[in-house]
């Protein structure tokens, strides 16, 4: 068997109801204009129930598998990416209120070669299909700690108000938590010009009545600009995990993150594993 060779994943993916891999079907051309209108109108698009249930079931139980190496982080991020940090500004000013990140993140390296998550983000189908939704070119990443991620959150965790620092994420909800861990985000916060500072501020008081809160269920992925919609997770309840893949692409092959960000992501510079099809991937670039 040759080990390039990219995953099947027709015993999770709902293909009847997401054809992406057949490039002829109208079902797909369907399904990529509705994304492309919804990513417009609000900057979000989801597919409900792209895992089918025993997929997820079977994602859910790799991810309980592992949930022992995953690395924990208790930080306080900035709204806004640090970059536009000035310290001139009064300290209660949206661009330097920072907000807590309280999560628990297993990193792609914990996803070995015979993951079922890990052959999800390394299929063929993905990459074309939110190339087309997204007008750009998509290539998967040949970074071995960041290409996929999943992140847990329980008792209080929360991802709270931010901004992305990269133009798009794609996401997978695995599994929901016992109450809240709802996804909230105000379409279209800020851009170019207005970095959406009243809006931002309102979302702060608690008096924003911008907010769309999604209730997602699980098996659910969504395509997110979170550099233009301020966003947060809203704090996850309950013993159970709410648990979610992220997935991550660039615009050509290769892409690498530098050792500080593997540090951050899993406490690690040195990977668990490999994928010789990503880093093959990376050699042809
Ligand atoms: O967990 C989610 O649904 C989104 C997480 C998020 O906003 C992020 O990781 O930047
Ligand atoms: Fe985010």
């Amino acid at each position: 068997m040759n080990a390039t060779k990219a995953p099947d994943v027709r015993h999770l993916v709902d293909l009847d109801r997401y054809p992406i891999d057949d490039l002829e079907s109208p079902k797909r051309r369907e399904i990529i204009e509705n994304a492309k209108a919804s990513l417009r109108e609000n900057g979000l698009a989801s597919f409900p129930g792209f895992l089918t249930e025993k997929g997820l079931a079977t994602c859910v139980a790799e991810v309980e598998s592992l949930k022992s190496k995953a690395y924990a982080r208790n930080l306080q991020r900035f709204i806004y990416p640090q970059e536009t940090l000035d310290p001139s500004l009064p300290a209660d000013h949206p661009f330097r209120k920072p907000q807590p990140l309280v999560q628990r993140m297993l990193s792609a390296d914990v996803f070995d070669g015979e993951s079922e998550l890990r052959k999800i983000y390394e299929w063929g189908g993905l990459p074309p299909f939110l190339a087309e939704i997204l007008g750009q070119s998509v290539y998967q990443i040949a970074d071995p700690f960041l290409s996929l991620a999943v992140i847990m959150m329980n008792n209080g965790q929360t991802h709270d108000w931010h901004f992305d620092g990269n133009d798009w994420v794609v996401t997978l909800l695995l599994q929901r938590p016992e109450k809240g861990g709802e996804f909230e985000f105000i379409p279209h916060t800020r851009d170019k010009n207005n970095p959406g500072l009243d809006r931002v501020e309102a979302v702060l008081r608690g008096t924003s009545d911008e907010v769309i809160s999604v209730s997602q269920e699980a098996g659910t992925l969504v395509l997110f600009y979170g550099d233009q919609s301020v966003h947060r997770v809203a704090p996850s309840y309950g013993e159970r995990d709410r648990m979610v893949a992220a997935f991550s692409y660039d615009n050509a092959p290769g892409f690498v993150f530098n050792e500080k960000v593997h540090m951050n992501a899993s406490g690690r510079t040195t990977p668990l594993y490999v994928s010789p099809r990503l880093s093959a991937t990376a050699a042809t670039n």
